[in-house]
C-alpha cells in the first residue's frame, strides 16, 4: 500500500527548505541530511524526502543516488541561460507593459526607489531584496499575460538566489530609477535599452565573481565540481 503523506507537512518543510536556499543560509552545494532535517523539524523522514523531492523537481536540489541531497550551486553557464531567459521575458514584458501602468502607479515607484536610495546601508540591503523582486514582477505582471508570469515565477527562483549575491545594491537602484523615470517619459526605446543593461549588468557581476572564485582557486584542470560558484554568505556581508 502506498503511504499516505500529510500534503500540509510536506509543503510546509518545502516552503521553510526553499527560502533556507534562496536566502543562502543553506549555502549552495552543502549536502542536506534527511536524519538531520528530520530531527530539526520534529518528524520523520518520509515528508521530508518529500519536500526535497519536490525542490529537486524545482531544480533547487539535486540528488545524487546513493549518496544524497545537496543543495543547488549554478555554474556559470546556468547563471548565463537564466540572465538569457530573464532578458527575454522582460523585454517582451516591457514591450506589452508599456501604457497599462495605473495612473500614479510609475511615480510611487520612482518614489519608493528614491526613499529607498535613501536608506542607511543595512536597511537598504533588506529593502533592496524586496523591492527588486516586486519591480520585475511587477513589470511582468503588467504585461498581462498570465502564462508569461507562470513561467516567470519558475525561473525567478533562480533570479532570487542570483539577488542575494549581487552585491552593488546602489548601482542596480539607480537602474531601475533610469528604467521607471524613462517609462514616465514614454520613451520606450531608452526604457528597453536601460532594462537590457541592468540584466546584463547584474549577470557581469555574478560571472565576474564567480570567474574570479574559480580562478583563485588553482590555476590548473579543474573537475566538475570546482567549476561550480561559490558564492556561501555573501549575503550577510555588508554592501560596499
Ligand atoms: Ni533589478
Amino acid at each position: 500500500m502506498k503511504h499516505v503523506v500529510n500534503k500540509s507537512l510536506v509543503s510546509q518543510i518545502h516552503d521553510v527548505l526553499r527560502e533556507d536556499i534562496v536566502d543562502l543560509r543553506l549555502a549552495p552545494g552543502a549536502r542536506i541530511a534527511v536524519d538531520a532535517m528530520a530531527r530539526r523539524f520534529g518528524v520523520s523522514r518520509t515528508p521530508v524526502r518529500d519536500a526535497l523531492n519536490w525542490l529537486v523537481e524545482e531544480g533547487l536540489v539535486q540528488l545524487s543516488p546513493r549518496v544524497g541531497y545537496f543543495v543547488v550551486q549554478l555554474t556559470p553557464q546556468d547563471v548565463e541561460e537564466i540572465a538569457d531567459v530573464r532578458k527575454m521575458i522582460e523585454l517582451y514584458a516591457l514591450d506589452r507593459a508599456f501604457g497599462r501602468f495605473e495612473p500614479g502607479e510609475l511615480e510611487a515607484m520612482e518614489q519608493e526607489l528614491e526613499q529607498t536610495l535613501a536608506l542607511p546601508d543595512r536597511r537598504r540591503q533588506e529593502t533592496f531584496d524586496r523591492i527588486d523582486r516586486r519591480f520585475h514582477m511587477r513589470l511582468i505582471a503588467r504585461s498581462g499575460n498570465r502564462r508569461l508570469q507562470e513561467l516567470a515565477e519558475r525561473i525567478y527562483v533562480f533570479v532570487d538566489i542570483m539577488r542575494h549575491l549581487n552585491v552593488r545594491p546602489v548601482e542596480a537602484l539607480h537602474e531601475h530609477l533610469a528604467i521607471v523615470r524613462a517609462m514616465r517619459a514614454g520613451d520606450r526605446e531608452q526604457a528597453t535599452r536601460l532594462l537590457a543593461k541592468h540584466i546584463d549588468n547584474v549577470k557581469a557581476v555574478i560571472l565576474q565573481d564567480a570567474r574570479a572564485r574559480i580562478a583563485s582557486t588553482d590555476g590548473t584542470r579543474r573537475d566538475d565540481r570546482d567549476d561550480r560558484v561559490e558564492w556561501q554568505g555573501r549575503r550577510r556581508r555588508a554592501p560596499s
